[in-house]
């Protein structure tokens, strides 16, 4: 007897499932969001039938949800319940945003439908670990095979030359003043330093507010518990050179160049590959957020920096052999889903659209993806819904519109417009434009799950197969 029970128990350990899911995008893109109501459509999916398109609540297989103690006990904690107390608020509030990693783990019971597991025991778990972390993170890869007169050379060339005029260049400005009378050869200077480094971060910030998602170091403008740490104080500088490219003048051990270049290597190897290493490496599952409608709002230089942007978040999935990522730890990551955030800010015959723009956003490295062997799918939903759609007269026709209640308390129903199905060039935003506006989330119906569009399918495609 005693030995069946450790047989089963060993069985069941076995049959147990693990899967850790990195939720990630550029700030704002909606990943606390996203988290929250994943989180609280698998706590409700025993008792709930909202979800038609996740298999396993669509057969009656899921038991049950839980929340039980995560087991990184270095990364804090996704706070989910105060996510839901703002969302019950009176009006109700969107969550507060947060900036650093931080996760959840939930034990999800099922019925196993298929197999050994279903011949062996009837219930199985599987025991999911959500991490949120920011995609600007992502956008410092490249760092890693950079030097840092290579790194400050790019850095400075978007804002010189051509680019002077650039809206960077404009950002920049106060910063480059402070850089031109810098004195690079003499004996560093904490102080100074700092000071130039808050010009370089407030000039990262600004960039942001612009819209300009492009940014690096990522982790300056979020830094988390970093925040004021010397390692984050340092900031692009390029040395006279000669004709023949050598500096005119040589440098010594202790001048403010060199302390640029140390905390750049530091920071290289102690925040970039650390995160890699301690983090990414462990990741099983990705869904990177995308908000395209934000920038389609905000015109023609924020779009083309959110593509660069996000071409740049994709190397971190290419795991091809000469890869950056590679030389760090051997990658498991096997699904990448792509989501277009916020799809109930516009009407639902747009939704289709809003999915071929983001696969164009992605193509080229899609391609590349899907050759290393990672299953790559875009789709576009809203993790809580804020509108629901309807109709509007203008003469005699009727549109379709969505109808919320604006930040300011007003009830708004209106149509947006239309998302182009390509990417867009400058005539789009001369003759179209995006009419786009905040709205409150609904109000969650007392007792059920948030309101939501298509994140069963999200949940389909990233967890169905562990629960069959
Ligand atoms: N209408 C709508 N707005 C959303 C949705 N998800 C996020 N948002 C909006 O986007 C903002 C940023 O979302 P958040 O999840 O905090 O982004 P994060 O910075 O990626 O964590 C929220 O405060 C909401 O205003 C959604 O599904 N629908
Ligand atoms: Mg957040």
């Amino acid at each position: 007897m005693k030995l069946q029970q450790e047989v089963n128990d060993l069985v069941k350990r076995s049959l147990d499932r693990h899967l850790r899911l990195a939720v990630t995008g550029l700030s704002r893109a909606g990943k606390t969001a996203f988290i929250t109501s994943l989180v609280n459509q698998l706590l409700h999916s025993s008792t709930q039938d909202n979800l038609p398109l996740f298999e396993a609540s669509r057969n009656k297989q899921l038991l049950g949800a839980k929340r039980i103690p995560q087991t990184n006990l270095m990364v804090p904690r996704f706070d989910y319940d105060l996510a839901i107390e703002q969302l019950n608020e009176t009006p109700p509030q969107w969550p507060e945003p947060t900036r650093d990693v931080s996760e959840i783990r939930l034990a999800i019971r099922f019925k196993p439908n298929k197999g050994a597991r279903r011949l062996l025991k009837s219930t199985s778990t599987l025991y999911l670990d959500i991490v949120d972390y920011p995609g600007e993170w992502l956008l410092d890869l490249p760092l890693l095979d950079m030097s840092f007169e290579q790194w400050s050379k790019q850095q400075l060339k978007n804002l010189q030359g051509d680019n002077a005029t650039s809206i960077r260049a404009r950002l920049a400005k106060e910063w480059l003043v402070k850089l031109n009378h810098f004195d690079l050869y003499q004996q560093a200077n904490e102080n100074r330093v700092a000071e130039l480094s808050r010009a370089y971060t407030a000039y990262l910030h600004e960039c942001k507010k612009a819209g300009l998602h492009w940014v690096q170091p990522g982790r300056f403008v979020l830094p988390g518990e970093l925040e004021g740490a010397p390692v984050l104080q340092f900031f692009p500088a390029i040395l006279e050179l000669d004709s023949d490219g050598k500096p005119v003048q040589g440098i010594s051990k202790n001048c403010a160049y060199a302390m640029l270049r140390s905390r750049f290597n530091e920071y290289k190897k102690k925040i970039v590959k650390a995160f890699y290493q301690q983090h990414f490496a462990s990741f099983d599952r990705q869904i990177v957020l995308v908000d395209c409608l934000q920038p389609l709002n905000a015109g023609h230089d924020s779009f083309n920096d959110m593509s660069r942007a996000i071409t740049q978040l994709l190397q971190s999935f290419k795991y091809g052999r000469n890869s950056i990522l590679k030389r760090l730890f051997s990658a498991k990551i096997d699904k990448v889903l792509f989501a277009a955030t916020k799809a109930d800010h516009v009407t639902p015959d747009q939704h289709g659209n809003m999915v071929s723009l983001l696969q164009q956003l992605v193509n080229e490295a899609w391609q590349h993806v899907s050759y290393e062997g990672i299953d790559m799918e875009c789709m576009s939903l809203s993790s809580i819904q804020a509108t629901m759609p309807g109709y509007a007269s203008r003469g005699d026709t009727t549109l379709q519109a969505i109808k919320g209640t604006t930040l300011e308390q007003e009830t708004l129903t209106l149509y947006p417009g239309e998302v182009p199905s390509t990417l867009p060039n400058q005539a789009y935003w001369q003759q179209h434009g995006f009419d786009f506006h905040q709205f409150r989330p609904l109000k969650i119906p007392q007792g059920q799950s948030l309101p939501h569009i298509r994140m069963d399918k999200a949940m389909q495609f990233l967890l169905g197969d562990k629960l069959r």
